[in-house]
């Protein structure tokens, strides 16, 4: 049994190549995203496709998702072929928009639908309605995997599938999802890969010596996706997928050096943060959530504060940094909590939110702060 729309998708893409219309891969900026897009371009570029152009958007400056910003870049390259991957399946609006500027449109993703779909060619997500394929808990990088192997059928070679699954696993494992089924299956395939990888950005980091002599390869994975994790995008191309499509090896090292120390900065940032909110919710055990925000919190460093706070209290975090106008939150809640569902339950004070149950985040105007805080409480308290 395959994923719904799976062949399709892959028919589209064939199509694409055979008649040489522009292909635009657009991506999350996370690693699931980059591992997804840098997936797919192997497969088109390996039946002789070509990309016409990568999207990666800068949550902070112009929010998650299909973007109007990078809508207004992309219009040059219409009318054209536009994958979306690890996002697209909430952007009700803008998808219509890419369409009518004459991009034919291919959503993969894993996140939850709201409600409805939105108006795609074609969606590929394991948690649309009407998915009958068991196994849901991809990654976006795993359904580009998916959607490679489709695309590939007999041409997919041993030496490809083992380029294209470390990868996946590295997405995998840095977007946390489960690890059974297909995904332990990727995830075993990708670590037995890893240590024999011809990319440059890989070997670098095993032939570097931050790592201690008897890490185990798991650890050696985590420390890489924390040291990928560093942003630092430039020319729109995220740190990750500079470094995972980068060339030469003398010049993935050099990078690498020049993460770690940002990784180090980052670490220390975050720890200041953390160390605030800590002494805020110092006197507040009895809440069964956590609600703090601040100028001065990094949009940036939100996922790890979040992870981190919830994490020691076991609680729901919700953190944020606040402008005059604007708070921009992330979350990160134990198993057992629905994050999304109880923003839902709160989406009058809300302008956009969405992700996974346990990891997810919210937008919307500094005016509802205090609504939107004694809603989410009664929420966790009939909720904990
Ligand atoms: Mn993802």
């Amino acid at each position: 049994m395959k994923i719904k729309n799976l062949t399709k998708a892959a028919n589209r893409v064939q199509k694409a190549i055979a008649q040489e219309e522009r292909i635009i891969l657009y991506g999350d900026a996370d690693l699931d995203g980059v591992t997804a897009v840098l997936i797919a371009d192997e497969a088109i570029k390996s039946l002789g496709g070509k990309v016409a152009a990568y999207y990666f958007p800068e949550r902070e400056k112009e929010g998650y998702g299909v973007t109007r910003k990078a809508l207004k870049h992309l219009k040059q390259y219409a009318p054209g072929l536009l994958i979306t991957f690890d996002l697209g399946i909430s952007n009700f609006e803008e998808i219509p928009l890419a369409k009518k500027l004459g991009f034919s449109v291919i959503v993969m993703d894993h996140h939850k639908a709201l409600g409805k779909l939105p108006k795609a060619d074609i969606i590929v997500d394991p948690k649309q309605p009407g998915e009958k394929y068991p196994f849901k808990e991809f990654a976006a990088c795993g359904l580009s995997l998916q959607l490679a192997k489709a695309l590939l059928g007999k041409k997919m070679s041993d030496t490809l599938y083992q380029s294209m699954v470390e990868l996946a696993a590295v997405g995998t494992i840095a977007d946390m999802m489960a690890r059974e089924q297909d995904n332990s299956q990727i995830i075993q395939d990708g670590l037995d890969a890893l240590p024999y990888s011809w990319r440059p950005g890989i070997r670098a980091f095993l032939e570097s010596d931050i790592f201690g002599d008897d890490a185990s390869l798991e650890q050696k994975v985590q420390h890489m996706i924390a040291i990928l994790n560093v942003r630092d995008t430039k020319n729109r191309r995220p740190g990750a997928f500079r470094l995972l499509s980068c060339p030469s090896l003398p010049k993935a090292k050099r990078t690498i050096d020049d993460f770690v120390e940002k990784h180090k900065l980052r670490r220390e940032r975050v720890d200041r943060a953390a160390d605030e909110i800590r002494m805020r919710i110092f006197h507040k055990k009895a809440d069964p959530w956590v609600f703090e925000g601040d100028a001065a919190f990094e949009y940036v460093l939100l996922g790890a504060l979040a992870s981190i706070i919830s994490q020691e209290t076991q609680k729901p975090a919700f953190i944020y940094t606040k402008s005059k106008t604007t708070l921009l939150g992330s979350v990160r809640a134990p198993s057992g909590h629905d994050t999304v569902k109880a923003m839902q339950s709160c989406r009058e004070f809300l302008d956009t939110y969405g992700g996974h149950p346990q990891a997810s985040g919210f937008q919307t105007t500094a005016d509802k702060e205090k609504d939107l805080r004694a809603c989410l409480t009664q929420y966790f308290q009939k909720n904990k």
